[in-house]
């Protein structure tokens, strides 16, 4: 079997957690700047301060620990903490040396995220900051250099700061104008540069942390079904606006999805993983389903929330629905009501029980050789449009050799298992998969933890937890498998 000869093979990242570069280029703040570092067993945790008595404090990010601002308090960076994303792996200058190496494992794309407050330091800004919109001006330059297609997430878990504190971030309305102009300006700036955009990154995160997927400081599920309406009608406008400014720009849906299975065949348990799946198909009913689904307005009855909408809102959804779909699956979840005695396991969001017929790594995290078939054809079956995997792969604690090379036969070994899936899925199944963008393809932060140490990449980053190395990058094993997958399409995976 073998994959279609223009099928976009490549690596995924984000600027939260990459590029670093935080106060240069006139770049503003934005809600991941003031994100500590945590751990597998410590939750990350958000930074405030009190600007009038100047009293600073913490606060969870709202799953795992809850989000509670005290009064008067708003999200601030304080001196003798550490940020992971200020530098992260610095991509700010380190870019051409990367895309090189993605030039040289043959990548056909590289998704990368755009730092809005790079773009809009402020968010509502009347003009943007050219000095930023060259920066992303020279990364596409090098990329086509390597015949490398960008994929441009718009927002990675990031808002500007500012629209957070003078705003409340994605529940107010405004947000909508201020996300629709950034779109506009980059979808100009960039024409004949980039084609293919996301408008959110995992926009269901909103299911649990309103702080990362909304800028929100307010985490009440009011506050995100409002915040999440409004995603949905911004990533509406940016379809309508890329369509009206080129034809063939294509801007797509970004959703966290992975398979859940029943851990018995108890019905109880089926109906458990139902409204578990709801959770998060609800989020690509609207945006590419183009329809906000009975079961969600049902619960919003029952919970007493409402909605403020327009009256074009529900037109735009379904004239302008994502163009493609694209999402993240590392593996799958496994749930029961019968959960005395089981073990749980990891995850970002969505945990689970131990299936004991899975891997787990070090995080937790099952690791599922049939999730993408899985994935791939809910999806398909239920939109009928176009799915690219934007993220897949296995976070580890890679050791690095003296020689600087480092052996991740364990990777190596996910990523074979999970390719042979996607191949499946489009040769057994006929599903339409226009890519695959490995995660975390430079080592980068962990988006759950703040850790250097849950490494993805096939390049390996010399940081540490503390912000300790060189940033020196060497490759990994896997960086010449995969160069070897891509150069035969998919068809040598020896
Ligand atoms: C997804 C995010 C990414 C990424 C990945 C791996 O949820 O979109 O930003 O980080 O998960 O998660 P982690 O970094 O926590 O291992």
């Amino acid at each position: 079997m073998a994959f279609p000869k223009n099928f976009l093979w490549g690596g995924a990242t984000a600027a939260n957690q990459y590029e670093g570069g935080y106060l240069e280029g006139g770049k503003g703040l934005n809600t991941s700047d003031v994100l500590t570092a945590g751990s597998h067993t410590v939750p990350r945790r958000i930074t405030w301060k009190n600007p009038k008595t100047g009293e600073t404090g913490y606060t969870g990010m709202g799953f795992g620990s809850p989000m509670e601002f005290p009064e008067g308090t708003v999200p601030a960076i304080l001196e003798g903490e550490y940020y992971p994303s200020h530098t992260a792996t610095d991509f700010y200058h380190h870019y051409a040396e990367d895309i090189a190496l993605m030039g040289e494992m043959g990548f056909r794309t590289f998704r990368m995220s755009m730092n809005w407050a790079r773009i809009f330091p402020n968010g509502d800004d009347a003009a943007p900051n050219e000095e930023g919109l060259a920066f992303y001006d020279a990364v596409f330059d090098e990329c086509k250099k390597y015949g490398i297609e960008p994929l441009v997430t718009l927002s990675h878990y990031e808002t500007p700061l500012n629209l957070t504190i003078r705003y409340g971030g994605w529940k107010d309305r405004r947000l909508i104008g201020f996300f629709e102009t950034y779109a506009k300006t980059v979808f100009r700036r960039y024409e004949g540069k980039v084609k293919y955009y996301l408008t959110f990154n995992e926009i269901n995160c909103m299911e649990w942390t309103g702080f990362m997927a909304g800028g929100l400081t307010d985490n009440s599920p009011q506050a995100r079904a409002q915040a999440a309406h409004n995603q949905f009608v911004a990533s509406a406008l940016a379809v309508k606006a890329a369509h009206e400014i080129n034809p063939e720009l294509r801007v797509g849906q970004m959703l966290a999805y992975q398979p859940t299975y029943a851990m018995t065949c108890d019905p109880a348990d089926q109906l458990l993983v139902m409204e578990g799946e709801q959770g998060a198909l609800f989020y690509s009913d609207v945006q590419t389903g183009g329809h906000y689904p009975a079961y969600r307005l049902k619960k919003y009855e029952r919970e007493g929330i409402v909605l403020q909408t327009e009256p074009d809102d529900f037109e735009l959804l379904e004239k302008y629905s994502a163009d493609f779909l694209s999402f993240s699956c590392y593996g799958s979840s496994t749930q029961t009501t019968h959960t005395e005695g089981l073990e749980d396991t990891g995850g970002n969001f969505v945990m689970g029980i131990k299936n004991p017929y899975l891997k787990t790594n070090a995080w937790g995290w099952a690791t599922d050789p049939a999730c993408l078939r899985l994935a791939l054809n809910t999806l398909y079956n239920r939109y009928h449009k176009p799915l690219w995997i934007v993220e897949n792969g296995i976070g580890w604690d890679d050791q690095k050799e003296a020689d600087g090379s480092v052996h991740d036969s364990y990777r190596i070994e996910y990523l074979r298992q999970n390719i042979k899936s996607m191949d499946d899925a489009i040769n057994l199944d006929g599903v339409d998969l226009m890519g695959y963008t490995m995660w975390g393809c430079i080592d980068l932060v962990s988006a759950g933890t703040g850790e250097m140490k849950k490494r993805y990449g096939f390049v390996y980053v010399d940081r540490d937890d503390r912000g300790n190395g060189t940033l020196a990058r060497s490759k990994k094993d896997s960086f010449y498998w995969y160069k070897k997958v891509i150069a035969s399409d998919g068809t040598d995976l020896s």
